[in-house]
Formats: C-alpha cells, structure tokens, sequence
C-alpha cells in the first residue's frame, strides 16, 4: 500500500507518522528544503523516527500512478490553488480530503477522480520545524464517501491502523463535516483571540463561560448538533495543543477564518440568526490576519 499526502503541516506530518507503519508513505512538500530535511533526518513524532519518502509537489503527476490514497492536508484557502494539479492525477486515484471547515466541499465536484472521501480529523497536533510533529491530543478520523464507493483495500487498511490512529466512517459528508465545523467555529476562534491552548477554554473559568456562551449563540445554527460536551470532550482530548487558528495567529499566518466563520455568519444572516460574539471574533481574527497579510 503506497499513501500520498499533499501538505506537510502539523496535520501532514501527523497523518504521515502515523500511516508509515502500516504503509509506504510519500509526502509532497511545497518547499524543497522540507522534502530534503525529511529525506535525511526522517520524521520525528514525539521524538520517535519513521521512515518516510518525502518530495516536492511539482513531481507529484509523475508519481500518481504508484499511489493506492492520495491524502490532501492544506489548508482549504490553498486547496484551491491546487485543484488544477488533480485534474492531471489519474481518475481511479481515490482521494481524501482532511480540510477544516465547509468551504472546499463547492470544488469537490469539479474532481474528476472516481473515488472521493471527505474527512475532518479530530487529533492535536503541533509542527515543532519541518520535521519533527508533536501529538498533543488523539482522536479519530471521521470520514464518509463524497463520490464513488470505498474500494476494499482500502477498508481493509483503515481496519489495520484502527487501534492506535482509527479511522470512522459516517453515514453521510454533511455529518462529518457539520460535527468537526461546530467544533472548529467554537475552540478555534476564542483560542486565537485568547492566545491559549485548548484546554484553557475550560480550566479558565472566564474562557469557560465565553465558551459556554459561544455555544449558545451558535445552537440555532446547528440545533442537536451543537453540545458544550463535545467541546469538553476535544478541548481534554487536546487539552496542550494550540488550536490551528491559535498557532497561525501566533505565527503570523493567514488563518482559516473565511472557511470556518464566514459560513456560519452568512447561515445567520440567511436564517435571521444573530451572532454578535461569533461576528466580533471574526473581525478581531480577521484584523490581526490584516496587518500581516494586507
Ligand atoms: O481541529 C482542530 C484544530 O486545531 O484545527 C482541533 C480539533 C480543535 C484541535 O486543536
């Protein structure tokens, strides 16, 4: 089994470690340096090495044809830029979709692969340097086919990694994107704003009560879905990783935010819903974001 994954951030790296036990896995970097830092240092997972084939993306047609999954782990601003590179990679390739948010589902369409999962990963993770990841919080993998079937081989595989990294499938995309995009649009902007770790939004009992309050005024917008206890549960999951958003802010990056906020602030003002909290976290992200990225 050869695995493929586009993205060598925290996620990439993660999924990387965690796959090359149980399969030959290649990643395909953006920069050069990276590919070549992978390539002779290994990777580093908590400290530990794994052996991984890593090379730049731009060779990434020429390799298609080896790979049984194709993983994509960039951000969803960036996966746009990248789907005219899918159109050149085999139509039986299946490939899976890790983005955070809903604003990639519009473009899945346009794939012309044959076999597409979509998929939100629950885990914490941190990217130490180009390198070494540290897992700061297990979860799972929700996953559910967008187009296609699921081939057995690779049923099969997700069965194998299942005790230490498993892999869920779900009935439907909606629900497993619905599920982490409620959890995104909660623990991602109030620890970018507050500049903590996840857990903090319940140790800190001012965090906590933003938190609780957050979840209240988003409940409309996703009704049964919406449970300060799935919050709970992530944020003691993750409890010392950084949120995504948290690390970007902090490193100056451009965030998710237009992937994960802009949807839920346009589903309010469709259904009348008013999001003062979720509308003031937008602009204070959007902001910062701003005078990096003007
Ligand atoms: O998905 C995440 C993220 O940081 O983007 C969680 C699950 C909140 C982990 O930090």
């Amino acid at each position: 089994m050869k695995v493929g994954i586009v993205g060598a951030g925290a996620i990439g790296l993660l999924y990387g470690a965690n796959l090359a036990e149980h399969a030959d896995v290649i990643l395909f970097t953006r920069r050069k340096e990276q590919a070549e830092l992978l390539v002779e240092k290994g990777l580093l997972i908590d400290g530990q090495y794994c052996q991984v084939a890593a090379q730049e993306v731009s060779g990434l047609s020429k390799r298609a044809a080896d790979l049984d999954l194709l993983i994509l782990t960039m951000k969803s601003y960036q996966l746009a830029e990248f789907l005219p590179i899918l159109s050149l990679l085999p139509k039986n390739l299946p490939l899976l979709f890790l983005q955070n948010g809903v604003a990639h589902l519009k473009w899945l369409a346009d794939c012309p692969q044959e076999t597409i999962l979509v998929g939100s990963s629950e885990h914490g993770a941190i990217r130490e340097n180009d390198y070494m990841v540290l897992w700061r919080g297990k979860g799972r993998t929700n996953f559910s086919v967008f187009k296609g079937s699921l081939p057995d081989y690779l049923r099969h595989f997700f069965q194998q990694t299942d005790t230490n990294f498993p892999f869920i499938r779900k009935a439907t995309v909606e629900q497993v994107l619905r599920e982490k995009w409620f959890i995104n649009l909660i623990i991602n902007p109030l620890t970018a704003a507050f500049l903590c770790p996840n857990g903090d939004l319940l140790t800190n009992l001012d965090y906590q009560a933003e938190t609780q309050a957050l979840v209240q005024e988003v409940t409309p917008l996703f009704q049964a879905e919406a449970s300060f206890e799935k919050i709970q549960t992530i944020c003691v999951q993750t409890a010392s990783n950084w949120s995504s958003m948290a690390e970007d802010v902090r490193k100056g990056r451009k965030t998710e935010i237009e992937g994960i906020l802009r949807p839920a602030l346009e589903a309010g003002r469709e259904q009348g819903v008013l999001l003062p909290r979720l509308t003031l976290l937008y602009h204070l992200i959007k902001g910062k974001e701003g005078e990096k990225h003007a």
